[in-house]
């Protein structure tokens, strides 16, 4: 058992759910764990994970100033002391927290070594202490990634670097974080393409990297298999940054690729909501746009600032895009195995460690709701009505015979010159749409 240590976030009782009216701001208003939403417990819907890079490695530095984060634990640097050390406040957030899962990267939870080998030999350390605190807690690995972007050996990507020995560095690095994930129950593996994309195509061989990159899914997907790995694997969508295009823009760029390439089986999507604005999408499209192809597997829950315009990872608060969010996560039938990784950070100018509370709290109680206000829409059934009704007419003699392919160009023709012209088409009521769901909120 990992060395008794004092509490990290002193004063900070565990979060209770005590409704609406309460006056605390570190308790629940809506997320209530255990309340069932159509005859399932919220926790099972949400599958909330904390992002180990964001909650307990964000500095708070950015491209114009130095870290600002206050954190009295952090006293050893990156060391692997230090990253043992910080297992315990991780776990210790998440307890008092109440979430299920949490999320990371192999060189978040243990610091890079000064070759491979030592790399392998911190993270086998921090493993072990992982697993005690998940056996202590019930909390769970969501999913497991390995970070192929920071180290100077990336510059120009891991599995479409122009340098063969950086795709086979990747590729090791890769094995032991599918190795790592595996003995810590993870139910899943995500890639997120790092900078796997380019920034200018004078210098690329874009048909040689594309391959590269589809080489590389199927070695992980064929070692997942040889160590029995069988969570599920997740490609995440960003349409740029770092590089200016990412292989992975979007669902349907990473769908098609996954097809092209003979992985459809094995890989569906980790959705993020800032990626999905990045890539000029609303969250809900490539929600829906996932889900129609049966690729519908995570999401990262964060949000951007519309007038910031990059990757800003904020919590999400804003209760009308979680209602969308989930209207279309209930429609495909929820997320398990995948769930909802906050992938996002406190702001800079929120440096104390409460603040990482009220972060998390805000953005559970805004999916509570927006899980709330869904099942409410969907219970009720206007809406859905209403979009059957718009499409009624497919529902009628000739709308069939269409949809079952046996009408042609040339029947058509003919039921058209003999009718003259098509009936008149019936309002889309976009503004009746809109304040219907307005009536949940
Ligand atoms: C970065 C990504 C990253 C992935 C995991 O923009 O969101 O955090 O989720 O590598
Ligand atoms: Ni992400
Ligand atoms: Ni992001």
């Amino acid at each position: 058992m990992a060395a008794a240590q004092g509490e990290a976030f002193v004063g900070i009782p565990r979060i209770r759910y005590e409704g609406p009216d309460t006056d605390s701001m570190l308790a629940f208003r809506h997320y209530d764990a255990n309340e069932l939403v159509e005859g399932k417990p919220m926790k099972d819907h949400l599958r909330f994970a904390v992002a180990w890079w964001h909650s307990f490695r964000g500095t708070g530095s950015d491209p114009f100033g130095a870290p600002t984060m206050r954190r009295p634990w952090e006293t050893k640097g990156d060391s692997l002391e230090a990253a043992l050390d910080r297992v315990a406040v991780g776990f210790e957030f998440m307890e008092k927290l109440g979430v299920g899962f949490y999320c990371f990267h192999d060189r978040d939870v243990a610091p890079e070594g000064a070759t491979l080998a030592e790399s392998n030999r911190h993270l086998d350390a921090v493993t072990a202490r992982l697993r005690e605190h998940q056996e202590r807690t019930g909390i769970r690995l969501l999913w497991g990634t390995a970070n192929l972007f920071s180290h100077p050996r990336y510059v120009h990507g891991a599995a479409t670097s122009c340098n063969a020995e950086v795709f086979a560095y990747a590729a090791a690095q890769v094995k032991k974080a599918l190795e790592v994930t595996h003995a810590l129950g993870g139910a899943g593996y995500v890639f997120w393409g790092g900078r796997e994309g380019y920034q200018c195509l004078w210098n690329t061989d874009m048909k040689r990297e594309l391959d590269h990159l589809a080489r590389f899914m199927h070695m992980a997907v064929d070692h997942a298999r040889q160590i029995g790995f069988t969570g599920q694997f997740y490609f995440e969508p960003k349409p740029r940054e770092p590089t200016k295009h990412q292989y992975d823009f979007d669902c349907a760029t990473c769908i098609n690729f996954l097809r092209a390439n003979g992985l459809e089986k094995h890989v569906k999507m980790n959705i993020e909501t800032n990626h999905a604005t990045l890539a000029g999408h609303e969250m809900q499209h490539e929600l829906e746009y996932a889900g129609l192809q049966g690729f519908l597997g995570s999401i990262d829950a964060n949000t951007g600032d519309p007038l910031v315009g990059w990757d800003t990872d904020q919590f999400p608060t804003d209760i009308y895009l979680t209602t969308r969010i989930m209207h279309v996560i209930l429609k495909y039938g929820g997320l398990a195995p995948g769930g909802i990784n906050f992938d996002a950070k406190v702001r800079r100018e929120s440096f104390e460690p409460v603040d990482l509370f009220h972060a998390h709290i805000g953005g559970m109680d805004a999916f509570a709701r927006g899980l709330k206000i869904a099942a409410a829409i969907r219970a009720d059934g206007r809406l859905d009505q209403l979009v059957r009704d718009r499409y009624a007419s497919w529902s009628g003699d000739l709308g069939r015979r269409i949809e079952a392919g046996s009408e042609s160009f040339a029947s058509l023709e003919q039921a058209m010159l003999a009718k003259g012209d098509a009936a008149p088409c019936t309002s889309g009521r976009q503004e009746l749409f809109e304040n219907l769901v307005n009536t949940y909120l």
